[in-house]
């Protein structure tokens, strides 16, 4: 959904919401796409800035209205007018800040009291830094809520793309959905050991066969 003085297009579009503590990353991530950061608009009252990303796919185009604040913690948490009519979201956490991990259920609550089964994604970013704090295999939260997880690193490009598929998927209700084409995102600025990270994700891949811890949020202080 855009907002009022914004273009509306006539191919799919849909609100993205993008919540996390600060310093996580939000707005470095949406301003990879470079087409949407230069098409983005500011609200002042809600004091949002709302950026178009545009994905191409086998079944066409599809709109991302990615939805991003200007410094939320200061005002203690978003308003209603933020979540109101999101269809999908992006939370997100600082692998190297354990904080930002544990205050994931809390954003996970405020959002789904007014956005009721959306689907949303879990992203821990910064995975290109070498001395991480949340270990891949500690990521446990999406596990019991559903929701899907992925290691990215907005400053190398890495796993850039896999959210915003993960959601297109969900919303066209098409598991087969593909990217047909890249879009046009800013250079890498760090470079992520490719070798380190498989070692990450196969982690995960490991941990999802170990049963759920009962309660995770004390297992991880
Ligand atoms: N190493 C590394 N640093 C990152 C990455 N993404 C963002 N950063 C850095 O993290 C800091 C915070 O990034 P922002 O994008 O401003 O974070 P934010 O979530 O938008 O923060 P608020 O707007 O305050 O909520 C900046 O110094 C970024 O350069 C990443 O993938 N890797
Ligand atoms: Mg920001």
């Amino acid at each position: 959904m855009a907002l009022p003085n914004q273009e509306t297009v006539n191919y799919p579009s849909f609100k993205l919401v993008i919540v996390g503590d600060g310093g996580t990353g939000k707005t470095t991530f949406v301003k990879r796409h470079l087409t949407g950061e230069f098409e983005k608009k500011y609200e002042p009252t809600i004091g949002v800035e709302v950026h178009p990303l545009d994905f191409f796919t086998n079944c066409g185009k599809i709109r991302f209205y990615c939805w991003d604040t200007a410094g939320q913690e200061k005002f203690g948490g978003l308003r209603d007018g933020y979540y109101i009519h999101g269809q999908c979201a992006i939370i997100m956490f600082d692998v190297t800040a354990r904080l930002t991990y544990k205050n994931v259920p809390t954003w996970h609550r405020d959002l789904c009291r007014v956005c009721e089964n959306i689907p949303i994604v879990l992203c821990g970013n910064k995975v290109d830094v070498k001395n991480r704090q949340v270990k891949a295999k500690q990521v446990t939260f999406h596990r019991k809520k559903n929701l899907q997880y992925y290691e990215i690193s907005a400053k190398s490009n890495y796993n850039f793309e896999k959210p915003f598929l993960y959601l297109a998927r969900k919303l066209a209700g098409d598991p087969n959905l593909h990217f047909v084409e890249s879009p046009a995102l800013a250079p890498p600025e760090v470079h992520i050991d490719i070798a380190e990270q498989q070692k990450n994700e196969a982690q995960l891949i490991e941990a999802m066969a170990q049963p759920l811890p009962d309660d995770d949020d004390e297992a991880f202080e």
